[in-house]
């Protein structure tokens, strides 16, 4: 059975490629940190199937043990502190796990290695961020970076580290530049997320109005469950590549606000947004929208759900998952 480790395996993603790999037939590993994180506790209850592993990106020597006994396949680093209002407030602690974290781990497979008939196979988490102020649209594996947070340098590091890994030690090292991806599992700190959840707590009397920053950035969405999909395909050519994966589409936190309130039988949706200060960045990414030609192209990638499916998705799931929540408050159980 192929083997595979996952960090970053408690977030969104880790958990759809975790369940991806399982239906693959693959053994999963996940790399949780601390002493009873709370996080690896919840993901023994959802993914009972994946075996967890003690350690931390902040740690080389964790990382060496965690790939010394899981020995696996291929390696995909999700890890990261990746809420980038966050990282305007916690810079040095987003340089050392987002940008540094990913040079450790590449240390670690370097040392750990696999056997030379099977060497390890490596897949970086890069990001969309890092186009920031973009320099040509649509973005593509050639557009220059200028990222606008300390979450997007960090990531740019990361990007880079993971190509000159490749280059001087000949390492299988891909990097995949995924755009923005959502779903039902998103974390709640994310613009989509916290619009759907509020929405759906609006129209079932629980909650008033909801509170966000600019409405007129632009994001090219997509549904996280079709990425990770890409991911694995990136570690199963002959050759280690980066690629982009986007939808090719470009709307705004306005549009999704729009289409989420719509979707929930709500029309005058200005009569429950406010906007505070408190939301806006020291620097906004404006427009962003990828070019996935060359992941459709050699990986024969493409999504499967639309943005108003996305959109729909996720305002279904919270209508039921806080009414569920509501019934049970008010039934005491
Ligand atoms: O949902 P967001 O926080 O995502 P952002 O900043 O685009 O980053 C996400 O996508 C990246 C890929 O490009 C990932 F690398 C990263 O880890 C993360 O997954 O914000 C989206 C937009 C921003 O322009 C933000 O300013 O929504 C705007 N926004 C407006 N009001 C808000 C809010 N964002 C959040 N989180 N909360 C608000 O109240």
């Amino acid at each position: 059975m192929p083997r595979a480790l996952i960090t970053g395996i408690t977030g969104q993603d880790g958990q759809y490629l975790a369940e991806f790999l399982h239906a693959r037939g693959y053994d999963v590993f996940g790399l949780v940190k601390g002493q009873n994180n709370p996080r690896g506790v919840v993901l023994q209850e959802e993914l009972p199937f994946v075996e967890v592993v003690s350690g931390d990106l902040q740690d080389l020597l964790s990382l060496v043990a965690a790939l010394e006994y899981s020995q696996p396949d291929e390696i995909y680093n999700l890890g990261a502190m990746s809420f980038v209002a966050l990282s305007f407030r916690q810079s040095e602690l987003t340089a050392n796990v987002t940008g540094v974290g990913v040079l450790r781990m590449l240390e670690a497979m370097r040392l750990v290695g696999g056997n030379d008939n099977n060497p390890m196979r490596f897949y970086q988490a890069s990001s969309s961020e890092m186009f920031g102020k973009v320099r040509q649209t649509p973005q593509n594996e050639q557009t220059p970076f200028y990222p606008r947070s300390p979450y997007g340098v960090a990531k740019v590091f990361g990007h880079d580290i993971t190509v000159n890994y490749r280059d001087s030690y000949g390492l299988f090292a891909c990097s995949g530049i995924l755009f923005n991806h959502e779903s039902p599992r998103r974390g709640i700190e994310f613009v989509t997320r916290k619009v759907t959840n509020a929405v759906a707590r609006i129209k079932l009397g629980l909650q008033h109005e909801l509170t966000l920053g600019r409405l007129d950035p632009q994001r090219d969405w997509g549904f996280a469950g079709d990425y990770v999909a890409a991911m694995w395909q990136m570690l199963q050519q002959d050759e280690p590549d980066d690629y982009v994966v986007a939808t090719g589409e470009t709307h705004s936190v306005q549009e999704f606000v729009e289409l989420a309130f719509r979707a929930a039988g709500i029309d005058d949706w200005r009569r429950y947004v406010r906007q505070d200060e408190r939301y806006m960045r020291p620097a906004e990414v404006d427009v962003l929208v990828g070019d996935p030609s060359k992941a459709a192209a050699v990986l024969g990638w493409k999504r499967t759900v639309t943005f108003p499916e996305l959109v729909e998705m996720m305002v279904v799931h919270d209508l039921e998952h806080e009414g569920r929540k509501a019934r049970r408050a008010t039934s005491g159980a």
